[in-house]
């Protein structure tokens, strides 16, 4: 059983996108082969959970049908879960999570929080595991038209509670509910920065809190003259530790990140900080 409790440190989820076409990593753990023996180095990296995806999230991005998004996952969870790893499964498919359940995810992350299809608070409440239900307003295709807010922290809290009682309303319990603010889902570099900086308000809401800052385009704005290109993904994994820093002192439950090991150092340094005595988050 995966803690829901936020413990002394955050969790670390590791990222294992079974895509060709993800922003972050697409095309590099595409085939089950390689994406099963990158769970596995994520594991040994020190990863306490596995999030495996079939579908890319980007900006813009297609979505491939159920057929193909079942064909890509369900070998690695299956294979991943088979050895032991708590595995979640990365969908905005009921069909999808339900195939996942079956081969052994432990946990269901919808980036939608059950808004892309109908089925999926039933399905999530039958299955009675954790869901993590993500701040979302739209598909990839044209998320970012979507980016408009009064006050961003104020909507998104707002938005997460509203979706908190409708899961509750279709039959979750609470206590399986896990939060994420959704950065960069229809979110502007200023949103990401303004919800980071106000990361205690979503904590505060009462719900474990995810955190999935990793590799995203904000960070790779960071340092670059106004109107250049941001630096590419994998050169934003220090800038994640430091978010992942940040979430750490912020409370949160879990960071879900691609560089398991430069994240786990960065929460060492989170935990040395807080001294031997620390009290564990309530
Ligand atoms: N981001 C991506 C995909 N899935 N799930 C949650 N809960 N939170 C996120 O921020 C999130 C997610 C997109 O990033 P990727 O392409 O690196 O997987």
């Amino acid at each position: 059983m995966i803690p829901l409790v936020a413990g002394p440190r955050p969790l670390v989820m590791g990222v294992v996108n079974v895509t060709p076409d993800s922003f972050s990593d697409g095309g590099e753990w595409f085939e089950p082969e390689a994406a099963v023996a990158h769970g596995r180095e994520l594991l040994a990296a020190g990863a306490d959970l596995i999030d495996v995806g079939g579908e890319s999230t980007r900006p813009g991005a297609e979505r491939p049908s159920v057929e193909e998004e079942l064909r890509r996952v369900v070998p690695v969870v299956r294979a991943l879960a088979d050895e032991g790893a708590v595995i979640s499964i990365d969908t905005m498919r009921a069909s999808v999570a339900a195939a996942a359940v079956d081969a052994g995810a432990a946990i269901i992350n919808d980036v939608s929080a059950g808004l892309a299809d109908g089925e999926m608070a039933a399905l999530a409440a039958q299955a009675g595991i954790p869901f993590i239900a993500m701040h979302w307003r739209g598909h990839s295709t044209d998320m970012q038209s979507r980016a408009v807010y009064d006050d961003v922290v104020v909507d998104v809290c707002r938005e997460l509670q509203e979706r908190v009682e409708a899961l509750q309303d279709s039959g979750i319990d609470p206590v399986n509910i896990v939060l994420d603010p959704g950065f960069g889902f229809a979110k502007t570099a200023e949103h990401n920065w303004a919800l980071l900086r106000s990361l205690d308000e979503v904590v505060a809401l009462g719900h474990p809190v995810l955190v999935g800052t990793s590799r995203k385009t904000f960070l790779g704005r960071l340092g670059r003259p106004a109107g250049a290109d941001p630096k590419p993904p994998t050169e934003r994994d220090l800038s994640t530790a430091v978010t992942s820093f940040h979430a750490a002192r912020c409370g949160a439950w879990a960071v879900r990140v691609h560089d398991v090991a430069a994240t786990i150092e960065a929460l060492d340094v989170a935990d040395a900080l807080k001294g031997p005595d620390a009290e564990e988050h309530a």
